[in-house]
């Protein structure tokens, strides 16, 4: 077996490599990495809840496992209220420990059809740690577009007009609005950024969120090699900015990297590529839009929080 490149210790991750290799993910995807580093932060003393999606697959077929810790799928809508379910079944056996509960689920899984417990499970404040990997559509299935796909995306199921027209739900407005303790966006491009995530959600009870950009190459018509350069254009671009929230009022944004086009972010992937000058200038004007959105987010978070409001 070849030695799997290590990431350097410089963010303080553990050396120990609890995600197998022979996982059967696509190259380049995005997923895979995340769920690599998610782990190395989480350690061995945790549960993964898989719905249907591209990781239910990847994890490998029974009673081969890439994960590494124990695994349990569940059906497409019900990630949050099983991980919430496990929690129970771990607290009422005195198991209460250091054991995280994550569930792991795609846009769909999240943004759509398992959006109902999602939030059932936000409003109780269910002590677990809750991350959609974001591919922005269906792709286990096909590359059918979901709530997250963003508007001017090519998928399987845009047909009659060729792509979205639609815009993308605000995964973490939907949350911050549940004032869960912790909400969070991050993306493999910035592995201290992302580490540092999942550390805080850790460290804190109750429902915690991680949003994570998750490339996608056969999805997004892109090049393997290219996974981590469209992660990291999706920041610069501010297609996807890096924040958190914290009790759904106290916003900090994470990074304010140096900024660049949309386009360059919109040209690395081949969903993209029929928009014309206009469409790609809408999506520019839609992008500074919400970027100024969440400034005043942020600000009005400073402001509640210097009136000790909660
Ligand atoms: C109730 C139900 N409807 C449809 C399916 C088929 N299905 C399995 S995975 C999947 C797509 C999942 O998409 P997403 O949650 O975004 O994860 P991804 O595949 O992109 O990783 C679908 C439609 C299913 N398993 N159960
Ligand atoms: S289809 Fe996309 S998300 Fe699914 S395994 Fe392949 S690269 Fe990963
Ligand atoms: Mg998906």
């Amino acid at each position: 077996m070849l030695p799997l490149p290590h990431f350097k210790n410089f963010i303080g991750l553990a050396e120990d490599e609890i995600m197998h290799p022979g996982h059967v993910a696509c190259p380049g995807c995005g997923a895979a990495l995340a769920m690599r580093l998610a782990l190395k932060v989480l350690g061995r003393e945790t549960i993964i809840v898989f719905p249907a999606c591209c990781w239910a697959v990847i994890d490998g077929p029974f009673p081969y496992s890439a994960s590494g810790v124990p695994v349990f799928q569940t059906a497409f809508e019900t990630a949050a209220i099983t991980a919430g379910a496990i929690r129970a079944g771990l607290d009422n056996t005195g198991q209460r420990g250091q054991i995280n509960v994550m569930a792991w689920a795609g846009d769909g899984g999240t943004f759509d059809i398992g959006f109902g417990q999602l939030s059932a499970a936000a409003e109780r404040n269910d002590n677990i740690i809750y991350v959609c990997y974001d591919n922005e559509a269906y792709m286990n299935t096909g590359i059918q577009r979901s709530s997250a796909t963003p508007w001017g995306a090519w998928t399987t199921t845009t047909p009659g007009h060729n792509y979205k027209r639609e815009r993308k739900k605000n995964l973490l407005e939907i949350m911050a609005a549940h004032r869960i303790p912790y909400a969070a966006t991050t993306t493999i491009a910035y592995p201290d950024d992302f580490t540092r995530k999942f550390k805080t959600a850790m460290g804190i009870q109750g429902f915690r969120l991680i949003h994570i950009f998750s490339p996608c190459p056969p999805g997004h018509k892109a090049f393997e090699k290219d996974s981590i350069l469209e992660s990291r254009y999706a920041v610069e671009a501010r297609v996807f900015p890096l924040y958190e929230v914290f009790d759904g009022t106290r916003y900090r944004l994470s990074m304010n990297p140096k900024l660049r086009p949309v386009d360059d972010y919109l040209k690395l992937q081949g969903r993209f590529k029929h928009l014309n000058r206009e469409e790609r200038m809408q999506i520019q004007k839609w992008v500074d839009e919400d970027w100024m959105r969440l400034q005043f987010r942020i600000e009005a978070g400073e402001k509640i929080a210097a009136n000790g409001i909660r």
